[in-house]
């Protein structure tokens, strides 16, 4: 098997029994080649069981993020079906094995990104508040920037709120973003944290997406990136994402097994 093959294996494992590994790059070096090579077979080992693609999200959008990581570029990773969440479904916290949440913005393509494209806004469709909730398959999550990208960005699921047509929700560059559990205001912020404006997450994905063989597709959704820290998830409660003049999403989360007839949960 090769190196993409073997890690994927272990990532892929670690996902299906919630249970954490050591960093790849404990006992190997991993680029950035090896490294998407790796997201990329992960993906495959998901789609083989009959998930679908669904999206992409970016990661180490935030300044703040990025310099504590030591990291001076964005990265990308692939959300599947079997990570979309319902707005107000429930999340078994017992599927994670450390989640945490963030609130983001989140755009629908209506139209396929492709390289010739001056505005790369003019293909997106829809923008809508969502969360994202990542758990990172490495102990204590602990990774270097090789491991975080093979782990597919840490990518566990996510929940879109209420789509509203580009054109009318207006400038989101500076909006106040809130963060609550059972009502209770977790974290703020502002979607200026994303990429100082969230709108320039297309053309980053774009960019990406040419460099490790992504592509953005007519009914991609693409997840901007955190607008505030990642917050540990709660192991039960009601975890709402607001974005000031969009709307909000959330999310319940229980610790143990959702009612199986409960729309959208996992
Ligand atoms: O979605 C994100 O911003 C996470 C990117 C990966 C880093 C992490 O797991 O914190
Ligand atoms: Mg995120």
């Amino acid at each position: 098997m090769s190196t993409d093959a073997v890690f994927a294996a272990a990532l892929d494992t670690a996902q299906r029994t919630v249970t954490s590994i050591s960093q790849l790059s404990t006992s190997a070096t991993v680029g950035l080649d090896t490294a998407y090579a790796t997201q990329h077979a992960v993906i495959a080992r998901r789609l083989a069981r009959g998930e679908l693609r669904t999206g992409l999200k970016l990661g180490f959008t935030s300044r703040a993020k990025a310099q504590q990581m030591g990291v001076d570029d964005v990265i990308i990773g692939t959300l599947t079906d079997a990570m979309r969440l319902d707005d107000g479904a429930v999340f078994d916290r017992r599927s994670a094995i450390h989640p945490r949440v963030e609130p983001e913005v989140a755009y629908l393509l209506g139209a396929d990104v492709s390289e010739g494209m001056t505005n790369l806004m003019d293909a997106v469709a829809a923008v809508a508040p969502a969360l994202e909730i990542i758990d990172s398959r490495y102990r204590d999550f602990h990774f270097s920037l090789g491991d975080v990208v093979a782990d597919n960005a840490s990518a566990a699921a996510y929940a879109i709120g209420p789509w509203a047509p580009v054109d009318r929700a207006g400038d989101l560059a500076n909006r106040a973003v809130r963060l609550e559990v059972d009502g209770r205001i977790s974290t703020t912020g502002s979607t200026a944290a994303i990429l100082g404006d969230p709108a320039r997450a297309v053309a980053a994905a774009a960019r990406l997406a040419v460099r490790h063989g992504f592509t953005l597709r007519a009914g991609t959704v693409l997840l901007a990136g955190a607008a505030t820290a990642a917050v540990p998830l709660p192991d039960s409660g009601v975890v709402e994402a607001t974005i000031a003049g969009l709307g909000r999403v959330s999310i319940r989360v229980l610790d143990g097994a959702p009612d199986p007839d409960e729309k959208g949960s996992r």
